[in-house]
């Protein structure tokens, strides 16, 4: 007698991922991004110039195919769009995907929550709308970054907004990146969600708010396969989510093999970080995971590497402002409570430092390594 295994194995990566693309169809711009990545990539392969793909921002979750709803997160995309200058400084290509709307390199600067562009100028006696005597320095080493950037070409810029959006523009991407070799980095700031609705459950049109409202379909006494994944039933909204398949197997593994690979894991709970951080490490098998906390992200990340765990930090005098970070819980993480560096102060004018400073070039380093030694492994 044979007997049957009481739980169904799970599908192969493999099987999961072939699965998710035929059934979650690609963006509209994907064809036209790919285009123009591949011309990117073509150019400074020729070059010989290292080539960093940097995602950035939250991807959004529809609720409905004609999407009026969707759950989002709270990405701004100051990581990614900081990073990217840093490595743009570091001699890299960028290839910029984030999140439409988020925040962009150099322009970011002037489009945060807090102060307008608008708030930066001003008109001269002559009517001439002019950039504030105060912020002339500023403004013109960034101007003259962004600049520089458009005029060597070495900055594309690609979005996305939903979770699908993403993973077929990460996936198709880093095909593209994949003639560059071990000079392609992928560097993935990103927040990326966890839990999405596929396709298949998704209803075409916008959820009624109120069930009398539902075409007279009532969801509770259809079989729960067959519900739509957003619906409402009585007076409530009912989500069912599922998981995103994990893909960043599959992108050390298959979509990009040669690549050097930086994920980040974000994490609340400050017992929970390093430990997370060398899970995934230790899953995907890749070169780096770096670890934040939200509450002390801009000041303070936790690298996990083969090589071990270094934590980086911005000396207390030199961290920027932050209205949401909780500069007290520098330090909690790795059970140091921030007694690391009172020493240091930062004197009145002297500019803070963006931990990215920090992040990006030490990653070059890694990656210049990873780099020679595939190149003494060829010969
Ligand atoms: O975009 P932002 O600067 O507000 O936040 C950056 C971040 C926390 C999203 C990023 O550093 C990060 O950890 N991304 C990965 C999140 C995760 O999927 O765990």
């Amino acid at each position: 007698m044979t007997t049957q295994p009481l739980v169904e194995p799970l599908p192969s990566q493999a099987a999961a991922e072939d699965d998710y693309f035929a059934t979650n169809p690609q963006p509209a711009a994907l064809q036209q991004h790919l285009s123009l990545a591949r011309a990117f990539v073509a150019r400074h392969a020729v070059e010989g110039r290292k080539v960093a793909l940097v995602t950035s921002g939250g991807t959004t979750v529809p609720l409905e195919n004609q999407t009026v709803r969707y759950i989002d997160n709270f990405s701004a995309g100051t990581r990614g769009a900081t990073s990217a200058e840093y490595f743009l400084e570091a001699g890299y290509a960028v290839i910029f995907l984030h999140r439409q709307f988020s925040l962009l390199p150099y322009s970011r600067h002037y489009s945060h929550n807090t102060r307008s562009f608008l708030d930066f100028m001003r008109e001269d006696e002559s009517g001439r709308v002019v950039v504030d005597q105060e912020h002339q320095n500023e403004m013109q080493a960034v101007l003259r970054q962004y600049t520089e950037a458009k005029k060597q070409n070495t900055l594309l810029i690609l979005t996305f907004v939903s979770i699908t959006d993403y993973l077929w523009e990460l996936r198709e991407v880093a095909k593209v990146m994949q003639p560059l070799g071990p000079r392609a980095l992928f560097y993935l700031a990103a927040a990326v969600s966890d839990f999405f609705v596929p396709r298949h459950r998704m209803v075409e049109h916008k959820i009624q708010s109120a069930e009398e409202f539902n075409q007279g379909l009532r969801y509770d006494q259809i079989p729960h396969a067959h519900r739509p994944a957003a619906r409402v039933e009585g007076r409530s909204l009912v989500i069912d989510l599922e998981p995103v398949p994990k893909f960043l197997k599959q992108l050390v593994d298959g979509w990009a093999p040669q690549a050097m690979i930086v994920s980040f894991k974000l994490e609340t709970d400050p017992s929970m970080l390093v430990n997370k951080a060398k899970y995934a490490l230790g899953r995907y098998a890749h070169h780096l995971v770096i670890g934040n906390l939200l509450t002390t992200r801009k000041w303070e990340v936790v690298f996990v590497s083969p090589d071990g765990v270094k934590w980086v930090r911005v000396p207390r005098g030199k961290r920027t402002k932050s209205v949401s970070g909780i500069e007290s819980l520098i330090g909690q993480a790795s059970g140091e409570i921030d007694e690391l560096d009172s020493a240091t102060h930062r004197f009145v004018g002297e500019p803070a430092v963006e931990i990215e400073s920090l992040i990006i070039p030490s990653i070059a380093e890694m990656h210049e390594k990873l780099m020679a030694n595939a190149e003494s492994g060829k010969q």
